[in-house]
């Protein structure tokens, strides 16, 4: 019997694809390399990416029938629904679960997302607000809420020295489980595969829609089985005010009168037509997220007869889903895409210029990046529910450097949210004439993870114009 080489084998297989091009520095490689790189090759679906480079034959969302999905909204009664999510939790039947995968280019920041100061007091990074509200929220119920974190190969080895260099925030190494999502390489705009060195392919994480094959490939999935978990809280690792164990939430995601308990969401109006987050559509009798981007701008638009906007459901990327539901997804799809469609986008991707003799950074968009996103899971739950919740409780995510959805936009939200719970018990507290606090409040999760939880701390009875106050 004869060996093949297996960079024979391979470059067999780029050639029948049309992608051979990307091997052609490779007998001028170092042995040291070639390993790698055949690695990173082997890992390449040339028949997925063939199939999705061709251009685009879904059926853009104009011709498709949508109308704005049906939400439980603001102030029901949800006593029921709180004491089936505490019970939840006390059962230790509930994980948390963060994406942060993402590449953070908006921000400016260099590092894992998470690492970034976030908090408006204090300045605490966001991996560190989350663990504290982790923490309390395992001492109120008496349970172990496992942590589970997606980073992506671009920051993983980061994320994990964070982690180690902060103790683990002082909870239990084992209860916190890492791992990196999937690539995929990024496209030309005819289909061919890019080099972003001689020795390495350019590729992209795959999404947060790849949560669902990582989770599984990482053994997360089966982690969360051997724990005896149902339910995941899953949150982007943008947004210090997420509610991570929201007993409310999972109570209502549990009651079959509302969700078949698979995957549920939460939405805040939204801010204005141009806010850009997804939107809660019925799509052909399923509920789901039209990201803004693809939806069309006289949807976006559209408002009622009171003049309020028609498809106000905007997303805040918290979600509760079934580790039931996720194993279902993870056995489904044809061509390893886990059940979730890739979607195209035109980014500006580096790429080695053989004439220059280095990585060129793009000034316009050269590529297609294929990812994939959870919430196209949606459509594949039986009955889905989504639940409005107040913008200043739980949405100041930091994305970009200044204006909406920055550091400073979110230190207001926080502040506001802050000196809100004060004032509900009696506390005087600034404003200025929009109505936005007018001084700096943080309050830790150890000592309220919502307003009701302050009953019994010790408050002070006014704050002062432009104070700095930590609780
Ligand atoms: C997302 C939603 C948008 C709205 C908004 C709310 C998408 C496509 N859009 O917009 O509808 O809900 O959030 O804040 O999701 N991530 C990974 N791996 C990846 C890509 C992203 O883990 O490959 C993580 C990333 O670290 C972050 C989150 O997913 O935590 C959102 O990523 P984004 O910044 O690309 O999404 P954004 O803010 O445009």
């Amino acid at each position: 019997m004869t060996l093949i080489d297996p960079a024979t084998s391979l470059r067999a297989a780029f050639e029948a694809h049309g992608q051979a091009h990307v091997l052609r520095h490779f007998d001028a490689l170092a042995p040291s390399v070639r390993e790698a790189f055949l690695a990173q090759l082997g890992e390449v679906d040339l028949a997925l990416v063939a199939r999705l480079a061709k251009p685009a034959t879904d059926k853009p969302h104009a011709e498709t029938h949508i109308r704005p999905a049906p939400y439980v909204a603001l102030g029901g009664n949800t006593t029921d629904a709180r004491a089936a999510g505490e019970a939840l939790l006390r059962a230790g039947k509930v994980a948390a679960f963060t994406v942060a995968g993402g590449q953070g280019t908006r921000l400016g920041w260099r590092g894992p997302k998470g690492t970034y100061p976030a908090t408006c007091v204090t300045g605490r990074p966001l991996f560190r607000v989350f663990a504290e509200q982790i923490a309390a929220a395992e001492k109120r119920y008496g349970c172990v809420i496992p942590w589970y974190i997606m980073t992506s190969p671009l920051n993983d080895a980061d994320t994990q020295a964070f982690f180690r260099d902060n103790n683990w925030f002082g909870r239990n190494p084992a209860d916190t489980f890492m791992f990196p999502q999937g690539t995929m390489p990024s496209v030309t705009f005819d289909g061919k595969l890019m080099l972003e060195t001689p020795s390495s392919l350019a590729v992209n994480p795959d999404g947060h829609g790849g949560a669902i094959r990582a989770l599984h490939a990482s053994g997360a999935m089966e982690d969360m089985r051997a724990r005896g978990i149902e339910q995941m809280s899953y949150f982007q690792v943008d947004n210090p005010l997420v509610r991570i164990a929201d007993p409310v939430f999972l109570g209502l995601h549990t009651q079959p009168a509302h969700s078949s308990g698979e995957m549920s969401s939460k939405m805040v109006a939204k801010r204005d037509a141009a806010e850009k987050v997804g939107v809660f559509c019925d799509v052909g009798g399923r509920t789901g997220v039209v990201e803004y981007s693809d939806m069309p701008a006289e949807l976006t638009n559209a408002v009622d007869a009171q003049g309020k906007l028609r498809f106000n459901a905007g997303s805040i990327a918290i979600h509760t889903i079934s580790l039931a539901f996720l194993e279902r997804l993870a056995s489904g799809g044809e061509d390893g895409t886990f059940a979730l469609p890739f979607h195209r986008a035109k980014k500006k991707v580096p790429y080695w210029c053989d004439a220059q003799g280095k990585t060129v950074e793009p000034a316009e968009p050269n590529a297609t990046k294929f990812e994939a996103f959870i919430f196209d899971a949606l459509a594949l739950a039986a009955k889905s529910l989504v639940m409005e919740t107040a913008r200043v409780e739980e949405f100041a995510p930091i994305k970009n450097a200044s204006g909406d959805d920055s550091p400073a936009s979110s230190h207001q939200i926080q502040s506001n949210r802050h000196g809100a719970w004060l004032e509900k018990f009696g506390v005087r507290v600034p404003r200025r004439p929009n109505g936005d606090v007018n001084a700096r409040i943080e309050i830790l999760a150890e000592t309220a993870l919502e307003a009701n939880d302050l009953a019994d701390a010790s408050l002070p009875r006014e704050i002062k114009a432009g104070e700095d106050v930590v609780l």
